[in-house]
């Protein structure tokens, strides 16, 4: 790994809200008194009854319980909209950059104000309530953080569903919260191509049935509409008031629930509380990315996933940022639309993911080095671990050199940054999250727990509770217990792996459990492997990652076929197209291996280390193979490995 130090430039310190003695100062303060120090920064928003208590939180296996100012009272959308009314009303509060780049749109504080308050209106109006669930399949326009803040607004709890999942895959996450209303589009639009998110909403319905489904119009496709059940946004909207009273939620009701995938069974429905994730989203999102007021900044993730929860919508709007939101991708209509955007709208702060980089690092220099990018002052990276080459690209090409970069690592579970740089405090290793930020404690452990000191390698974990923190697992308590506190007695678990060194800074090394991370995006193997078995002709599937130079772990998958059943190339397509269709298209496997069998212990566990080594075509030392019932399967799957150098 590269040690390469790139120093704090001088004129990056000088204007930050932190140099590297203010960061140990409060990073100090933060873990010798959390209560004292979240007690001032829990201020930083707006309460309607102020809290007393600031921390309630226990690790105890037996009794783990996450509270942070439990008794104040608040609304998120107020603080993310109303209170900005009078300093910044005119102020544009989101640039909306539509997948054509002619198309876009700026929403101020004051237009914003009046569109949540009349989407909250049709959710009341059409029996939403506070406390219910309300799923939302949305493309990448203002209707999804029009929505998103409305139910914050009445007291609703969304769920939002990545537009890229099937229709079975939304069909799971409606019924595992039970929604009553769906919101949805006509079609997303992505590069140029249309996503049919009512027909797919359509399909789900059948299988978990919604009260009411709500329908943006984005592109004027036709689709189906149920009567009785499906309603058009802009009819609704056209009928109620454009005012709308705050509801007063107390800091522990709950904001969102977020599927997220884990090791094993169906995803997680990640439950997050209002009070101490609106606090940790908001101050992550000042100090990570040095924001200062005017800043213009562009966190390129999509809504369903956690990054845009946290860094599009939430902490930016309660912070009264100017926020981008884009619709398109990438490389459309060429490999240069970031840097066009960029310049476009005069973006200061830029936060993206090394999947991206990687893969317009190889599209070439000249996309972007046509563009000014002089407005450009900070790079954020999240999702995965940015290898070095990416980082140096980033920073000599896309920044000029003139731009810090923050890895920041994190998890849908941890509502916001927990390791990161900050931008005036911290020198920057290429592949490293370096630091914790304030109120963090992370510590690496082995296999037994022990906590490692020093210069070490091992899992992380992370010692004592940040307001942030996820609550529970929606609707079952018992599994948050489980899978994160289990592992290790009063800690809580990552599922990461990583290395401490001597300076004390963090290189995250990925995940040591079935979880891969293929472009950002979290997918259990265990998932994959189900969709794979409910083809008729496939008896047992295994799923690995291995590692890919643009997505940085790509699906490899062993498949067992029936009886009588041959492998071919027309299979291989069939069943990709069958796990596209059941997860939906981040879950195509990108290679597949047919096995007639598959390496097991007598006990008939499958030893995945094993798979692993081979797909990622380093088989010569596989370790102990002696305990498998036939060792014979690995030279046939050596053999017929299918990642050849
Ligand atoms: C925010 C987000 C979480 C997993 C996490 C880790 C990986 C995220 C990272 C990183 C190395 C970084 N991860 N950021 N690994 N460096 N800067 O991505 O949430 O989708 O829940 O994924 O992503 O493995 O455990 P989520």
């Amino acid at each position: 790994m590269s040690d390469n130090v790139f120093p704090v430039p001088a004129e990056v310190a000088s204007r930050a809200l932190a140099d590297n003695a203010k960061y140990l100062e409060m990073y100090r303060k933060s873990v010798d008194d959390p209560a004292g120090f979240w007690g001032e920064h829990g201020k930083r928003i707006d309460w309607i009854k102020p809290f007393s208590k600031v921390k309630n939180t226990s690790y105890d296996p037996h009794n783990v319980s996450i509270k942070w100012f439990e008794d104040g009272t608040l609304n998120v959308s107020a603080n993310c909209i109303d209170r900005h009314l009078e300093t910044r009303g005119d102020q544009p509060a989101i640039i909306w950059e539509g997948d054509d780049p002619a198309d876009h749109k700026v929403i101020t504080y004051k237009d914003l104000h009046r569109e949540v308050c009349t989407f909250a209106n049709v959710l009341l109006a059409h029996g939403v309530k506070k406390g219910d669930r309300v799923t939302i399949y949305l493309p990448m326009i203002p209707e999804a953080a029009y929505a998103m803040l409305a139910c914050a607004r009445i007291g609703a709890v969304h769920s939002i569903v990545f537009g890229g999942f099937s229709p079975d895959s939304l069909a799971q996450r409606i019924a595992d919260c039970k929604s009553t209303c769906l919101i949805t589009a006509d079609e997303g639009l992505r590069g140029g191509r249309t996503v049919p998110l009512k027909l797919n909403a359509d399909r789900a319905a059948e299988k978990a049935p919604v009260d009411t489904m709500i329908v943006v119009k984005r592109t004027g496709g036709a689709v189906a509409m149920t009567g009785g059940r499906d309603v058009w946004y802009h009819e609704e909207a056209a009928k109620v008031s454009a005012e709308n009273t705050p509801a007063e939620m107390s800091a522990e009701d709950p904001l969102f629930i977020l599927y997220t995938s884990g090791s094993t069974g169906s995803p997680k429905g990640v439950l997050h509380t209002s009070g101490g994730y609106l606090v940790y989203a908001s101050m992550t999102h000042q100090y990570v990315f040095d924001y200062h007021e005017g800043d213009i900044y562009w966190c390129t993730a999509d809504v369903g996933w956690v990054t845009g929860h946290s860094y599009i919508v939430y902490g930016p709007l309660a912070n009264g940022a100017t926020t981008l939101m884009f619709e398109g991708i990438p490389t459309y209509p060429n490999a240069g639309r970031f840097w066009d955007v960029v310049d476009k709208h005069k973006v200061n702060i830029f936060y993206t993911a090394p999947t991206a980089i990687r893969s317009l690092m190889g599209a070439g220099d000249e996309h972007v080095t046509r563009t000014s990018r002089e407005s450009l002052r900070l790079l954020g990276s999240v999702g995965e671990p940015i290898n070095p080459e990416a980082w140096m690209w980033y920073y000599n090409v896309v920044g000029d050199k003139r731009c810090p970069i923050v890895d920041t690592w994190w998890q849908t579970e941890t509502g916001g940054i927990l390791i990161t740089p900050l931008p005036g405090a911290t020198p920057l290793k290429p592949g490293s999250a370096t630091r914790p930020f304030f109120g963090v404690q992370p510590a690496v452990v082995d296999a037994e727990g022990n906590i490692l000191d020093g210069a070490t390698e091992g899992n992380l974990v992370i010692l004592d509770s940040w307001p942030g923190q996820m609550r529970t697992v929606y609707g079952d308590h018992d599994r948050f217990v489980q899978t994160y506190f289990s592992t290790y007695k009063g800690m809580y678990f990552t599922g990461d792996g990583c290395r401490r060194d001597a300076d004390g800074y963090y290189w995250i090394t990925g995940r040591v459990d079935d979880v891969i991370n293929v472009s950002g995006h979290r997918m259990g193997t265990a998932e994959v492997e189900s969709a794979l078995v409910a083809h008729p002709k496939v008896s047992e599937a295994a799923v690995v990652g291995y590692p890919h130079d643009i997505k940085g772990q790509g699906i490899y998958a062993y498949v067992t076929l029936m009886a009588g059943e041959e492998p071919s190339e027309a299979l291989r397509k069939e069943l990709v197209a069958h796990v596209r269709k059941e997860i939906g298209p981040i879950a195509s496997p990108d290679l597949i291996q047919f096995a007639p069998g598959l390496p097991k212990t007598r006990s008939g566990k499958i030893m995945r280390r094993i798979l692993r080594k081979i797909a990622e075509d380093s088989f010569e030392n596989l370790g102990d193979t002696s305990t498998l019932a036939d060792p014979a399967v690995v030279d046939d799957l050596i053999e017929n490995r299918q990642n050849r150098a």
